[in-house]
């Protein structure tokens, strides 16, 4: 329906609260996700009557969810009356049930599921190698029947890919989550474990469905406190609530606390009484919590102390702490996150990306076997597209584990949809090459590729108290990577598929468009964030969200593009620059050396290339840049419309939850989009052969407009405002930009582009000829107290009928610190309002 201009009154002042997805109102941390267990609209395929042979509890829980889940499945109140049955227990039960039929031998977490016909009944069996083997068998099961699956005649035998499938949450003891994106911590509050912890082990439920065997409870940064005697006490409630799950606790220690809480004079790890300290602290931990899974440890490493205070090695360090956790076989996991955060930019040498494989590749065969490194997927830090770290093919008498982040820090902050499994999947798969043999880094890290007993997954995961992780099709990265820790050899689509017919319908149009959804919008993030290999251009000192395609540069953080008037991207060949591309394998190395032969989307990671220079698609690296940005944000575009077509097919109120933050995500793709444009036209000074960047033919901008009461501010970073200007308000009544249209008569979309800042909720209208159309609060939740990248946003007034000489206004009124400032209005041709 048009806004008509003389057809407003129903839509005056409607305060669309509604567009904000602050997660307060949508807060609740008991979502079942991907458990849902929707009604099967076919009989359900299995037996509903669950007979437990054990009495452990993980078993005896597992028997709830089995018939739990096949009740909610099958629409069913009580177990059917026929007297088939599903029975649970370990091969050790079965043998002592049955002993003369064959029985397997199981991994502790394998799980056999096989029908067994006996007189007059069909049984079910799930044997697992262990309690937690029998769990997961029957989360294995009911994924299948919610995805609709016949299992009648199923026989399944699995075993999890990987020892280690960690979760790790950086949550400090005050309650806050260092990159959370999802409220509070599910853990803590005030100091203190949290009294209610029932979140807590509904979360352990659902990490559980996907094999995830611990989590880390505490940040990496600050941990000393965590080893208190009175936090741990408080811990062993934690550790009680996920141990039914078979999910195990795990702490962050600060190398420092034999100092900085132990009274000791050193933390020095060789030193005896520094080791006497950490094994009568592991012991105490122990006495607590028997099944304590093991300690990760940051060192060396953003401000965080280390061993290298006392010239000791990470070696050092982390086989003080094994040396005290063997006996209890707990683990140590030691982040290969060690780097010099004050390198001289100025040095065409230096290069963050290499630091994990100086430091670390020296040390291989030096680590005590219950010690595993865990390297971030990349040679830098979570970027949107990064090289593989080489550091997974420099290691080969050393377990380890990939560190991964569900948590989007750098990938739109679960603000932006984008769907992290493909990219795990490229680095899961990709061939390093050790000794010129195929080795995939899934096989490295699974143990497989170097004979070792111990290696994992971890994700990064910000989990928190609104709703998980606050966007409903975030959950997807959570799922996808228990899934891929558990099989490394499942595809993304797999994933994405299965994860849709469980958490949103089972209709096969639906999941198509999900999944589509899904698969395409990391690259659509990549396109338009920081294509060719240029990592995330955002303000990588402050909240790694918005545009900001300088901060990176000429600091001592080493995530440096090297962008000048002539070319862009840093050179880390062995023949002319850092010398990176020399810690692959020769045959990875051969790849990247040459500008020629290193694909595109990592083009600018590896070589300093001229705007000039010619893709392998024909295109040239700045054209490139161009034309990325716009196809990117045109696909953001896409998936409001993909979502769109869903509108009835799926439940309304994940229909309505998710609508909003796609329509904010293609606005903010479009902020990203002419952010890195105008900023590479302006460097560059080579035009966009489309004609696209720069020129914005449909936009009235506000530092153009009558103003009455705002004043025009340069924006900072420049980029972050189209042409770089925008207005601000500081009277409290309200400021006014008036436009005049100038173009044809027609129903168009008005779309305004302004900043919504914290802490204050100022209000705008949108005025056509002295008629207040529509009006809406910004009261979005973004980072950065000033107008800028991160918070620049649009609001669309669709289908509004337009009349050349119509006079437009925008009214600001500020509230709290939200100065209600304004970018530009531009008129677009007009779609429903969706
Ligand atoms: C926990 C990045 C993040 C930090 C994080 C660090 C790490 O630098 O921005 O917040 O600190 O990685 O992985 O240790």
């Amino acid at each position: 329906m048009p806004l008509h201009r003389f057809a407003f009154a129903a839509a005056v002042v409607a305060a669309l609260a509604g567009m904000s997805f602050s997660p307060s109102a949508a807060a609740q941390t008991a979502d079942p996700a991907w458990l849902r267990y929707a009604p099967l609209d076919h009989p359900l395929s299995v037996p509903t009557r669950v007979v437990v042979l054990g009495q452990d509890p993980v078993e005896r829980n597992g028997a709830a969810e089995l018939e739990r889940g096949l009740l909610a499945l099958s629409g069913r109140t009580t177990p059917d009356p026929s007297s088939d049955s599903i029975v649970l227990g370990t091969a050790q039960q079965f043998h002592a049930r049955k002993p003369k039929a064959a029985t397997p031998s199981l991994e502790p977490d394998e799980f056999v599921i096989s029908w067994h016909s006996l007189p007059m009944v069909r049984e079910l069996d799930i044997v697992g190698g262990s309690p937690r083997g029998v769990l997961y068998g029957v989360f294995a099961l009911l994924r299948n029947l919610s995805q609709g699956a016949d299992m009648s005649h199923a026989s399944l035998r699995e075993h999890p890919a990987m020892a280690i499938r960690w979760v790790d949450q950086w949550d400090n003891a005050d309650g806050s989550i260092e990159r959370g994106y999802a409220g509070r911590s599910l853990f803590f509050e005030g100091g203190h474990v949290r009294q209610d912890l029932a979140p807590v082990a509904a979360y352990a439920r659902l990490l559980a469905s996907v094999g995830v065997n611990a989590v880390n409870v505490n940040n990496v940064n600050n941990a000393a406190p965590f080893l208190q005697p009175q936090m741990l006490h408080e811990l062993v409630r934690v550790a009680d609530a996920m141990r039914p799950w078979g999910v195990h606790l795990a702490l962050s220690v600060d190398v420092a606390s034999p100092k900085s809480i132990g009274g000791l004079a050193t933390y020095d790890p060789l030193d005896p009484a520094v080791k006497a300290w950490w094994n009568a602290k592991v012991d105490a931990i122990y006495a607590l919590i028997p099944d304590f899974a093991g300690f990760t440890v940051k060192a060396d490493s953003e401000g965080q102390p280390g061993p290298a205070s006392y010239g000791r090695t990470p070696a050092d360090a982390a086989n003080t702490l094994a040396a005290a956790l063997a006996p209890h076989h707990g683990v140590v996991l030691y982040r290969a996150f060690v780097y010099n955060h004050h390198l001289d930019w100025r040095d065409p040498k230096a290069d963050r990306a290499r630091a994990a494989y100086d430091i670390f590749h020296p040390l291989d065969g030096k680590f005590l076997p219950n010690v595993i490194i865990q390297t971030k997927e990349g040679p830098i830090d979570f970027q949107a597209q990064e090289p593989v770290s080489p550091l997974f093919g420099g290691l080969t008498r050393t377990s380890q584990a990939m560190e991964i982040q569900v948590t989007q820090e750098y990938t739109g902050q679960q603000r932006h949809l984008v769907y992290l499994a493909p990219m795990w999947k490229w680095v899961l798969d990709f061939d390093l090459r050790v000794g010129g043999a195929h080795t995939p880094v899934r096989q490295i890290i699974s143990g497989q590729s170097f004979h070792r007993t111990l290696g994992g997954l971890v994700a990064v995961a910000g989990v928190g108290r609104d709703h998980w992780l606050n966007s409903p099709l975030a959950m997807a990265n959570l799922y996808a990577f228990g899934r891929f820790a558990w099989d490394p050899n499942l595809t993304a689509e797999q994933i994405a598929v299965e994860w849709t017919r469980q958490t949103i319908s089972r209709d096969p149009d639906v999941v198509s468009i999900v999944a589509k959804m899904l698969l395409q919008s990391w690259p659509a993030y990549v396109d338009y964030t920081g294509p060719l290999g240029m990592q995330t251009l955002t303000d990588i000192t402050g909240s790694h969200y918005g545009p900001n395609i300088e901060a990176s540069e000429r600091n001592g953080w080493g995530q440096w593009h090297k962008a000048d008037h002539l070319g862009v991207g840093f050179d880390r060949t062995v023949a002319t620059g850092t010398g990176f591309v020399g810690q692959y394998s020769p045959d990875v190395a051969k790849i990247y050396e040459s500008a020629a032969t290193t694909p595109d989307n990592l083009l600018l990671f590896f070589h300093h290339m001229p705007y000039t220079w010619k893709l392998h698609d024909g295109q040239t690296v700045i054209q490139y840049i161009y034309s990325s940005h716009y196809q990117g944000a045109a696909e953001a575009a896409q998936f409001v419309n993909d979502w769109i077509s869903l509108k009835g097919r799926i439940p309304d109120e994940l229909y309505y939850n998710m609508l909003p933050r796609l329509e904010y995500q293609a606005g903010h793709a479009i902020v990203w989009r002419d952010a890195i444009t105008q900023y590479f036209l302006k460097l560059s000074g080579i035009p966009d052969e489309t004609g696209r960047a720069g020129h914005f033919p449909r936009r009235m901008e506000a530092e153009d407009a009558r103003l009455a009461g705002y004043t025009v501010f340069d924006v900072n970073p420049w980029e972050d405002a189209s042409r770089g200007k925008a207005v601000t308000c500081s009277v409290p009544s309200g400021c006014t930009a008036q436009f005049t249209y100038t173009g044809r008569e027609g129903l168009y979309n008005l779309a305004i582009q302004y900043f919504d800042l914290q802490d204050g909720v100022a209000k705008f209208t949108l005025i056509v000829n002295g008629q207040p159309l529509v009006s809406w609060a910004a009261n979005n939740d973004l980072p950065s107290p000033r107008p800028d990248g991160d918070n620049s946003t649009r609001y669309t007034a669709h289908q509004v009928e337009l009349h050349t000489g119509d006079i437009l206004s925008v009214q600001g009124v500020p509230d709290g610190h939200d100065p209600a400032a304004l970018d530009y209005l531009e008129v677009l041709p007009g779609t429903p309002q969706p």
